[in-house]
């Protein structure tokens, strides 16, 4: 049998740095594709959700051969809710490429994957990517790069990292900026040269960690792990090192390994590679599988704790199953018990005597992505306001804070510095040069939810914010919300341009005319503090107006629409956000009028 030879490697970066680019481009230059197959764009990012925002949000693997060499490429995503996600795979590579764009240099979440590959013992690969850009600097990001490696405690051999220049959109590396741009095949090289071969292990016992999971309608639930030793076969007997310190005989079913996007049965596969098997149902994070009698578990991997929380509530909004199939409690429970297999980070707690789950993750994207997944499916959902989880340390309360980079005009320096004060900011490093104020912050994660549109605002779009998970830390004290009060729909009808256009010079509009309303339902952003209960369905009654809800006559300014994530964070305490596969409402917890005062009052909140 001819030796296997296989090479191990994740992309990894900021969002947005081109990784899944680079996938996609060393796939293309790899001939896995068919010559009469079209090739996508975004290979990569294939599923539904990540096409339209042009994010990955789930790590990919896929395999290419090189001059008889097996490559297993992971694509991970660069958001900072997925960091743990990252880890994980990082564990189970024999290298890094480490992606920076050429002229923003390393930004907050470059700095997280790089350290967590140099904690593994990773030799990292620099790729300088988008040196096609006009502002590209790459010797100077190179220096950057160089700093950041040794700020974070890379050792001598990881400080003497190799350095590709590339246009990953074109499919380019290159060794040195004024070398012939052609295509992929430097970063090839450097590959095979760089990662040390396996030694032959294949008849040694079985050592397998599992790094990620995955479930298939057929196949139940799906382990997939690097081999570190041995041979693993189809329907093979196994002992299992589990979570909780037990060991179980059990078998594995089926084996898969990637070959270019595909997964592929396999009677067998070997040290190096990394496979995917069925058989195990139980089979979670971190566990090792072995040859039986042979047990050696490798060192636990742990699963971080979530940070934030929202709940999951039953759609209980007079439009209840307008739209959506799904909207019963059990239809929600079966699907978030569903979700529980393979999320790994997501974790459930069943509300006391509300129709309803509080669901806790990693950050505002790991839950909303699920809820965008879910209305798509046919979900109907209320949502609550986004809550961080406090921890207690040593009987003292802390909290998630985050890390926050912000790049902007001097001229909105001093606004943003007092903003970001208010919500309980700590000025790490502020540094000024050609007219843009850098500014690093720690600032309580409770104190940044709703707060990127009023940035946005107050920089006229065009300040830049990056935040990521820092760490908990002592509570920071109260934040005072600082939103506006909201217009409240008086009762159930729809909408007119005549009353929409009265009310736009006392806030700002949320919904546009002829859009059905119900009592209790959010319409607009008062310009005040207080909440105000209106009218938005009222008609003009004279008669030389047109009596049409899109009454040209009447011009008004465009409503302001909300994403998922956006009324996500703009909602208070008392509100919800009502999600529909074709809506999304903002409403009150409490529909109606009087109850809500009353309620109010017994509670003596203010709204
Ligand atoms: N100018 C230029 N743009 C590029 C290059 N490579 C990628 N891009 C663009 O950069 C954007 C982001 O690319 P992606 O590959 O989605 O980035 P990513 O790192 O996978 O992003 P996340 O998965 O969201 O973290 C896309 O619009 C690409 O077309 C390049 O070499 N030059
Ligand atoms: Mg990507």
């Amino acid at each position: 049998m001819k030796k296997q030879t296989v090479i191990n490697v994740a992309v990894i970066a900021h969002v947005d740095a081109g990784k899944s680019t680079l996938v996609d481009a060393l796939l293309g230059q790899s001939g896995v594709f068919h010559e009469n197959e079209v090739i996508v764009e975004q290979v990569m990012d294939s599923n539904d959700l990540e096409r339209e925002r042009g994010i990955t949000i789930y790590s990919k693997n896929c395999a290419i051969e090189h001059n008889g060499i097996k490559i297993n490429i992971v694509d991970t995503p660069g958001h900072a809710d997925f960091s743990s996600e990252v880890e994980r795979i990082i564990k189970t590579v024999d290298t890094v490429i480490l992606l920076v764009d050429s002229s923003e240099g390393p930004m907050p979440q470059t700095r997280v994957v790089l350290q967590k590959s140099l904690e593994q013992g990773l030799k990292p690969i620099l790729f300088i990517n988008k040196i096609d850009k006009k502002d590209e600097r790459a010797e100077e990001v190179v220096n950057m790069s160089f700093d950041l490696f040794a700020e974070l405690g890379a050792t001598d051999e990881q400080l003497d990292f190799p350095i590709l220049y590339g246009i990953a959109k074109e499919g380019i590396a290159v060794s040195e900026m004024e070398d012939e741009r052609v295509d992929l095949e430097p970063l090839f090289k450097l590959l095979i040269k760089h990662v040390k071969p396996y030694p032959d292990t294949r008849n040694e016992p079985l050592q397998l960690q599992i790094s990620t999971l995955g479930y298939d309608d057929y196949l139940g639930r799906l382990g997939t792990g690097r081999i570190s030793r041995g041979t693993i076969k189809k329907g093979m007997s196994v002992s299992v090192s589990k979570r909780d310190g037990t060991v179980v005989n059990t078998k594995i079913s089926q084996v898969f390994v990637n070959e270019g996007l595909s997964r592929v049965e396999k009677e067998e596969a070997y040290f190096g590679d990394i496979v995917t098997f069925s058989g195990i149902p139980t089979i979670s994070i971190g566990e090792t599988v072995c040859t039986v009698d042979h047990v050696e578990a490798m060192e636990m991997i742990e699963i971080e704790k979530p940070t934030l929380a929202m709940n999951f509530l039953v759609n209980s909004s007079p439009f209840v199953g307008r739209s959506g199939k799904l909207v019963t409690t059990r239809q929600i429970r079966a699907r978030l018990k569903k979700e529980l297999e393979t999320n790994i980070g997501l974790e459930l707690t069943e509300l006391d005597g509300i129709d309803g789950y509080k669901v806790k993750g990693r950050g505002e994207l790991h839950l909303s992505i699920l809820l965008e997944k879910m209305r798509r499916e046919g979900f109907e959902l209320s949502v609550s306001k986004p809550e961080v989880l406090y921890r207690e340390v040593d009987g003292e309360k802390y909290e998630p804070f985050e890390k926050v980079n912000i790049s902007l005009p001097d001229e909105f320096a001093g606004t943003i510095i007092s903003q970001i004060n208010l919500r309980q900011g700590r000025m790490q490093h502020m540094t000024s040069e050609n007219g843009y104020t850098t500014i690093e912050y720690l600032v309580p994660s409770r104190g940044l939810i709703g707060y990127r549109s009023e940035f946005i605002n107050s920089t006229k779009g065009r300040g830049s914010l990056e935040k990521s998970f820092a760490d908990y830390y002592p509570f920071a004290g109260d934040i005072i919300n600082h939103r506006n009060g909201v217009f409240i729909a008086k009762e159930k009808g729809k909408t007119m341009a005549y009353s929409l256009f009265h009310l736009s010079e006392r806030g700002k509009m949320f919904v546009e005319p002829a859009v059905e309303v119900y009592a209790g339902m959010i319409v607009g952003l008062n310009s005040r503090k207080n909440d105000l209960v209106v009218n938005p369905c009222k008609n003009k009654q004279l008669t030389n107006v047109r009596a049409s809800g899109t009454d040209d006559a009447v011009k008004l300014l465009d409503p302001r629409r909300f994403t998922l994530e956006e009324a996500l964070e703009f909602i208070a305490d008392d509100e919800l956000v009502e999600i529909t596969p074709d809506a999304i409402r903002i409403r009150k917890k409490i529909l109606d009028e009087k109850d809500r005062k009353r309620a109010y009052k017994q509670l003596n909140y203010e709204a």
